[in-house]
């Protein structure tokens, strides 16, 4: 394996992306918005043909059937429930119509492939960083203020959508979605700039109307909140930028070695009259098993793994 395996395309191949942010050339884009500017894009339909003539795309129904990844979920927007995690497509339904927004995740039909491997080569990501989801609802309240820890392109398919966007000045680069009374979560206060800050719901806007065709760049952590004029449905394409957390996290949950033995045994060593020699001595041999993949070869297989935990 050597280190050119996971290169990225170069721009000459990112037509799809160049549709995504038009009027700016991609070059424009990623020099001077991403990954931390708001961006409102208004444009044809036309640019997104491949996506709409695809019969996957005719309507909420057929795109609930459609090939997919992820999960359903549906969120009450008129009243004070629980989401419904995990849902058939016939309950979807059933929900949609009662005023659900249904939330799908990793779509897989074929023209959104093809876009998830574009994106990835024209933003420079490991393959398979980029997914795509989809929000279909009927007219009326969206879901309520909050952020989201992605950096997410939004394409207004069908129907008109009324956006109120903010930006975010309790976090940055928040790793866990937020909304009001989000420094109550040990998760979230430990990334706010002033802890003993309440957060609090935007109390000035911007507001965008989106119509199909319209995009909408969404740095991570930006505050936003939607009423639906029309019945409507449109994409995300969620770019998840790696931090080292991230990494970290996934070399823990997700690559084999960390399973092995010497990580999983009970230690022995970390009780108070141990600590400072046996104890040290095996923390600092799982520290250099850690370093030992800090080479060519190590972060290389790391990439690998990554692409094909999401393949
Ligand atoms: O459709 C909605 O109400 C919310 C959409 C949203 O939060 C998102 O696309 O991130
Ligand atoms: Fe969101």
């Amino acid at each position: 394996m050597n280190a050119q395996t996971v290169s990225a395309p170069t721009l000459a191949d990112s037509a799809r992306f160049a549709s995504l942010v038009h009027p700016f050339t991609p070059a424009d884009f990623l020099a001077g918005k991403w990954p931390k500017e708001f961006v409102h894009i208004t444009g044809p339909m036309s640019r997104f043909a491949e996506i709409v003539e695809h019969p996957d795309f005719a309507g909420v129904e057929s795109l609930l059937r459609s090939p997919l990844q992820g999960s359903i979920r549906a969120d009450y927007t008129r009243e004070d429930k629980r989401s419904e995690e995990d849902i058939t497509p016939d309950r979807a339904i059933e929900l949609y119509r009662a005023a659900c927004t249904i939330y799908m995740t990793r779509l897989a039909s074929e023209p959104i492939l093809q876009w998830t491997r574009e994106l990835d080569g024209a933003l420079g990501l490991l393959p398979g960083t980029t997914q795509v989801n989809a929000f279909a609802s009927m007219p009326g309240r969206g879901l309520s203020w909050h952020w989201d820890p992605q950096e997410l392109f939004i394409l207004q398919l069908k129907g008109r959508k009324v956006w109120h966007v903010a930006p975010n000045d309790y976090i940055d680069w928040p790793t866990k979605s937020g909304q009001a009374g989000a420094e109550k979560r040990p998760d979230i206060r430990m990334q706010l700039k002033d802890p003993q800050r309440p957060v609090e719901s935007p109390k000035s806007w911007d507001t965008i109307e989106m119509e199909p065709g319209s995009v909408m760049f969404l740095p991570r952590g930006y505050w936003h909140t939607t009423e639906n004029i029309d019945e409507s449905l449109h994409l995300v394409f969620q770019v998840k930028l790696l931090s080292w957390r991230d990494v970290f996290t996934f070399l823990f949950e997700s690559v084999p070695q960390f399973y092995d033995v010497p990580w999983r045994q009970p230690t022995l060593a970390l009780s108070p009259d141990r600590l400072f020699e046996q104890g040290l001595q095996e923390f600092q041999e799982r520290c250099s098993a850690l370093g030992s993949l800090a080479s060519p070869h190590g972060i290389q297989s790391l990439a690998r793994l990554f692409g094909n935990s999401r393949a």
